[in-house]
């Protein structure tokens, strides 16, 4: 199967590269139907920064954001995953229609997140996470930054499982850049093909993060966020490769056209 592209549509005011940009649900609706005419196949929204040093809303705040937004788009058909951490948030956008509930934590920061995806039988994204975003950067230690990242994954796998959330409905996620410096993302991504072949469906999140403006840096500085998206496909192609299940991207069009190619070439070496 072709890897599915999934648009970020952050309702926040201080996401890394595109906070503020789509604060109001009229702002934010647009930008996901400008997603869609690009080729989206699904939405993922969240009304959280999970940047570094990012301070958390409240949840009322957090419901305020997402939930208009997620009711919208799933009331048009559209596939959405909603990006939090909250299973007061989670509950929310799965009573609206969310199919996926998308948390970088995987159960770690609410007690209450497992039972509650469980009992909705959505899909459930877990991320390797070592902390909110006050902290992580403190906690980027690893001697073998993959196989710790596998072995935490694991256990939070086995936490799912043990809440009642099948196996066929986990999708696991390497967490570039959350706690991991360039160098460990870098160590991740050539290792990611273990990722896949532990068998559960994979999403990779590599868009306009750090460590791809740290490689393209100038003498100016880092290369700026709207300004990595090349290289952020590249990333794209070669996880298309692997067959990784979804990309996690800001913009789509190019991320689209790069999992067709792979997709067509794919299926041209397997007929050959
Ligand atoms: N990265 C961010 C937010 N949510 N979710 C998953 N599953 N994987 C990620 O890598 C990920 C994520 C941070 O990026 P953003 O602030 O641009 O959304």
């Amino acid at each position: 199967m072709r890897t599915l592209v999934m648009g970020i549509l952050n309702v926040t005011p201080d996401s890394f590269s595109d906070g503020g940009e789509h604060q109001t649900p009229e702002d934010a609706l647009a930008h996901a139907r400008h997603m869609l005419s690009e080729g989206a196949d699904l939405i993922d929204v969240g009304g959280e920064s999970t940047r570094p040093g990012s301070v958390r809303p409240e949840v009322e705040e957090e419901l305020a954001r997402v939930v208009p937004v997620v009711e919208k788009l799933a009331g048009a058909g559209v596939i959405v995953s909603v990006d939090t951490m909250r299973a007061e948030v989670a509950r929310a956008c799965l009573d609206r229609g969310a199919a996926i509930i998308n948390d970088v934590s995987a159960g770690l920061a609410d007690p209450d997140m497992l039972a509650t995806v469980a009992e909705s039988g959505a899909d459930y994204v877990a991320m390797h996470w070592r902390g909110h975003g006050d902290v992580m950067d403190h906690r980027a230690h690893y001697e073998d930054v993959t196989a710790e990242v596998k072995a935490e994954l694991g256990q939070r796998i086995e936490a799912a499982r043990a809440a009642g959330i099948a196996s066929e409905r986990i999708i696991i996620d390497p967490g570039y850049g959350f706690a991991k410096d360039a160098e460990q993302n870098w160590e991740l991504l050539a290792r990611q093909q273990e990722f896949v072949d532990l068998g559960y469906r994979v999403l990779v999140g590599v868009s306009r993060k750090r460590f791809l403006g740290d490689l393209l840096r100038t003498d100016l500085g880092p290369r700026p966020v709207t300004r990595r998206d090349d290289a952020s496909a590249a990333i794209t192609t070669y996880s298309a490769m692997q067959g990784v299940w979804a990309v996690r991207t800001h913009t789509v069009r190019q991320h689209r056209d790069a999992v067709e190619v792979m997709d067509r070439l794919r299926a041209a070496v397997g007929s050959r």
